[in-house]
């Protein structure tokens, strides 16, 4: 089942699903005017399976503004939890590449936060790569969507643009490398309902076009996370309160090799077999 929000014509969000490839079940009239309502739920399939779909508005997906689908969640990601994730980090860093060999291998895992919920980037909207940033890349991520309760409740697609020039200066730089404008994308769907295992044998997929070629494709499995879902879930939660509950980015397996960097009018686009696609332009920022 997708859960999407999307904006009415006064750009008001509503709360979606998809009931085949083509259409979105509006579920605000059922008095679903939040994700959170049903994320909470102690089973959001249930609860949505007990509305009466019938009487909702149906609407083409194609006339519909998609929003990316967080709302009150702060937004984090782990990192170096790919073995090509560690390679690359390994690489680009001249003083601390030690650091990342040990973090992949600790018992603690890479969490940073990423974004607020109200600046992540949606579907079709542009991503930024920074102007004062000479290497910048796409990082094609599976997000858990993670209910107050530490729930996993869902996944969906994030994009954790990051600029590798400046991460790679000094590990102290991470925050600029990873938090600027339009450096989060999200959506378009939540995938509700799915266990670990399943997802896991989902692929990842990564495409840039530019100028309508394809400049750099590249694929992994999320089979290939070192870690386990409820394994990150209990470090972002521990001794932290989310009341709305988090969306967590779960690192990137898919590099780019070394002389590749994003350019203005790009276009990225990023797979997950199980939830759908995100396709974002690039802007500098
Ligand atoms: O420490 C650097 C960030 C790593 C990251 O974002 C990733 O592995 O996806
Ligand atoms: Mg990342």
């Amino acid at each position: 089942m997708k859960l999407c929000r999307f904006a009415d014509g006064q750009g008001q969000p509503r709360i979606g699903c998809l009931t085949d490839d083509s259409s979105i079940r509006d579920l605000t009239p059922a008095g679903i005017d939040r994700m959170e309502v049903l994320l909470e739920a102690e089973d959001c399939l249930t609860r949505i399976s007990q509305i009466s779909h019938a009487t909702l508005p149906q609407i083409p997906v194609q006339e519909v503004k998609l929003l990316a689908p967080v709302e009150r969640q702060e937004i984090w990601a782990a990192g170096v939890t790919y073995l090509r994730s560690k390679k690359a980090r390994m690489e680009e860093s001249e003083f601390s590449a030690t650091a990342y060999d040990r973090v992949y291998e600790a018992e603690r895992p890479e969490l940073f936060f990423k974004s607020m919920p109200e600046k992540a980037v949606a579907m079709g909207e542009p991503i930024g790569i920074r102007r004062d940033a000479r290497w910048s890349v796409p990082e094609p991520e599976l997000a858990l969507v993670i209910n107050s309760r530490g729930k996993i409740a869902g996944y969906t697609i994030g994009n954790d643009m990051s600029s590798r020039d400046i991460e790679g200066e000094n590990l102290l730089y991470l925050p600029q490398a990873k938090i600027y404008r339009g450096s989060c994308a999200l959506g378009p769907w939540i995938e509700l309902g799915v266990p670990e295992t399943a997802a896991r044998e989902w692929k990842i997929r990564v495409e840039i076009r530019r100028a309508d070629q394809v400049v750099f494709s590249g694929e992994t499995s999320v089979d290939q996370i070192k870690r386990g879902f409820e394994e990150l879930v209990e470090f972002l939660y521990r001794s932290q309160i989310f009341s709305h509950g988090a969306v967590l980015l779960t690192g990137t397996g898919v590099v780019p090799p070394d002389h590749f960097t994003l350019k203005e009018r790009d276009s990225v686009q990023i797979e997950i077999t199980g939830i759908g696609v995100l396709r974002n332009p690039v802007i500098t920022v």
